[in-house]
């Protein structure tokens, strides 16, 4: 009877939360849940995620990478951005990558990460990412996830139409959104018109290393160029530009920019002038460019200044330019599987205008020209036209494609996300976000096969999503399962920073090639330390090298003397850990920059200043053992005067 009463009280209960939950599912705009929703996302622990999202951090300058579907971040990856977590940009290894030819530039705004392809396909290998605001490209590996290189785009201001990656990871390209003199000189603001230009930068990659070269820049009329995305399958070769500000305005952008009806999208015909360019077409012109590559065998990044770069004039090369009228100051520019459409977002617009690869290439064939701008030919919009999607909703910003013939565009004023059919050009679906979206994000969704199953959407504002944290809050995500005909809100989740774009892929293409140790006798650091006997310190003049070790649970050495106030002192500390997630962590008193968190087999260098006469202790940061606490050692400093000799031991009393 008990057991009858406890059966029937449970089943009622049960019922009441189903329906309670129900009810509220049928009220959209709150946005509640089922708990069969709640399943959809539920990762039990000890278990993996199915899916990497690796999402831009925005203002953060970094990478943030999350799982799917449970929303967890695993990782800050920092890129552009001093990162004292771990020390990246304060340890004397990093430094280089944060070199720029304005000097170390610290921080960035980093907006489109791009997963490399072999084929159109994601292949997992590195992502890209851009600084926007001091022109930089870097790409990240995705074996180690860390950054290993770094290249300034010179000519360029505001690197925002970037990182996109063409089909076989050709190249990674980066497009400037502020047009500016080429060379840069001192001219008035106000002959912007005609005179300014906007340069487009073709970045190769090595297929085998994945180093960058800038193989040429065309240099464009001076317009804004937004986003692109390169062309795939059949439009593989052409790459695609949005462009605002055709008015060539240097004022009150938000007036005087909207004045025309129609903005362009340029398609460059990019193998076209890669031709050119190897048969020596092109102009070598003075630039000046940091090139900042981190070597995984010496644990350390040099930084090399590059004093010219090759540009071509559109004029040069007859066939390998065109303007595609798109309405409106057009923000997306994305590209569908099969590489027939070219989507581009109006953003002062109701409709989304797509054009037909196809048409365009027809278009040319019959030189149907709408006049030119600056000597590029105009295409007429009516030729180019696939089809438009007509009052989907208010300000589109961004589309990313499912492999299953539909679309999914953001609307930024309606806050939604809605879903179309290519090809019909009809609205299937539509959800609402919290709030405001910018992009979205589809596993593999701007390559020739996405893998479908999963959306989510990177929203600007976040109110009352999330238990208020004062005036700043983190910009919310939303998850949203996409494999049947209604898209279904699983989840949200906090990002770090503001995510623009994000690259998902599946977890199997990448996690099965995750390094967990960096091998010792790889390790060609130049003052390595790989074992305790090599310990040793090494005074230059008021320089003094400690080349010290660290291993479960001590320093070697642990007791230095001979310090004097005014030296320059370098800790070289390795690792000698060789297990899985062993770091140990180096931390000495008043040091002016960071700590150093050194991964198993690697060393890593902090920079050191004593300026107070005492006896000084570092210690560990990273509970790495019971004898954690037990993890540190003493520096005795003398006066700039004394006469105390160097020495160092380990476990003498
Ligand atoms: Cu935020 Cu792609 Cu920089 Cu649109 S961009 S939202
Ligand atoms: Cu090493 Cu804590």
């Amino acid at each position: 009877m008990k057991n009858f009463l406890k059966t029937t009280i449970g089943f009622l209960i049960i019922v009441v939360v189903f329906t309670g939950c129900n009810n509220q599912q049928s009220s959209d705009s709150n946005g509640a849940l089922s708990s069969s929703n709640a399943e959809k996302v539920y990762v039990a622990p000890g278990e993996h995620d199915s899916h990497y999202a690796f999402i831009s951090g925005g203002y953060s300058g970094n990478l943030t990478v999350y799982g799917l579907p449970s929303g967890r971040m695993f990782k800050e990856i920092p890129v552009f951005s001093q990162f004292p977590t771990n020390g990246y940009g304060y340890s004397e290894e990093t430094k280089p990558m944060l070199e720029t030819s304005y000097g170390f530039v610290p921080w960035d705004d980093s907006h489109h990460p791009d997963i490399s392809q072999t084929n159109g396909e994601l292949d997992g290998r590195w992502i890209f990412i851009n600084g926007n605001n001091t022109p930089r490209i870097a790409r990240v590996s995705l074996t180690t996830f860390e950054t290993e290189e770094i290249i300034e785009v010179p000519n360029s201001a505001g690197n925002h139409s970037s990182s996109f990656i063409t089909e076989n990871t050709e190249y990674v390209v980066a497009g400037t959104r502020f047009s500016v003199p080429v060379p840069q000189r001192d001219m008035a603001i106000k002959e912007y018109k005609g005179n300014f230009k906007g340069a487009l930068s073709f970045i190769s990659v090595d297929p085998e290393h994945g180093h960058m070269n800038i193989k040429f820049q065309v240099l464009m009329p001076g317009f804004n160029y937004d986003l692109s995305h390169p062309g795939r399958g059949k439009s593989h070769g052409w790459f695609f530009f949005t462009t605002y500000n055709t008015e060539e305005a240097n004022t009150l952008l938000e007036v005087n920019a909207s004045q025309n009806d129609k903005d362009f999208i340029a398609a460059v015909n990019w193998k076209k002038i890669e031709e050119y360019v190897n048969n020596g077409g092109g102009t070598m012109m003075p630039a000046n460019y940091a090139h900042n590559i981190h070597d995984e065998a010496t644990h350390t990044a040099t930084s090399t200044m590059k004093k010219e770069v090759r540009v071509v004039n559109p004029s040069e090369v007859p066939g390998a330019l065109y303007l595609l009228p798109t309405p409106k100051s057009p923000h997306g520019c994305d590209v569908d599987p099969s590489g027939e459409y070219i989507v581009g977002n109006g953003k002062l617009s109701a409709n989304l205008t797509v054009h037909s690869f196809t048409k365009m290439l027809e278009a040319i064939e019959n030189e149907k020209f709408d006049g030119e701008a600056y000597g590029i030919p105009i295409l007429k919009f009516e030729d180019v036209l696939a089809g438009t999607v007509e009052q989907a909703g208010l300000g589109p910003l961004h589309t990313e494609f499912d492999g299953q013939g539909n679309a999914y565009t953001t609307f930024f004023i309606t806050s939604e996300v809605v879903k179309w059919k290519l090809g019909t050009w009809e609205v299937v679906d539509r959800k609402p976000t919290y709030y405001s979206v910018g992009h979205l994000t589809i596993p593999g969704g701007n390559s020739k096969k996405p893998f479908g199953k999963y959306m989510f959407a990177m929203n600007k504002i976040t109110k009352d999503r999330y238990l208020p944290t004062g005036p700043e809050m983190e910009h919310s995500a939303q998850l949203y399962d996409i494999s049947g005909d209604k898209m279904e809100l699983l989840l949200d989740f906090p990002t770090h920073g503001e995510p623009h774009y994000a690259a998902a892929i599946p977890a199997d293409i990448v996690k099965k090639n995750s390094k967990e140790i960096y091998k010792l006798a790889d390790n060609q650091h130049p003052r390595k330390a790989t074992s305790d006997a090599e310990a040793k310190i090494i005074r230059d003049g008021k320089n003094v090298h400690i080349y010290m070790t660290t291993i479960r649970s001590h320093f070697s050495p642990d007791n230095i003397e001979g310090i004097k106030v005014g030296d320059n002192v370098f800790f070289h500390v390795t690792n000698l850990e060789q297990d899985f997630d062993v770091p140990h962590g180096f931390a000495v008193i008043g040091a002016n920059n960071a700590e150093l968190l050194i991964m198993p087999g690697q060393t890593r260098t902090l920079q050191w200043q004593p300026k107070q006469v005492g006896v000084w202790p570092f210690y560990c940061t990273d509970f790495c053992s019971a004898l954690h606490q037990e993890m540190q050692g003493y520096v005795r400093v003398s006066p700039a005067n004394s006469n105390i000799e160097l020495s160092w031991s380990l476990g003498e009393e």
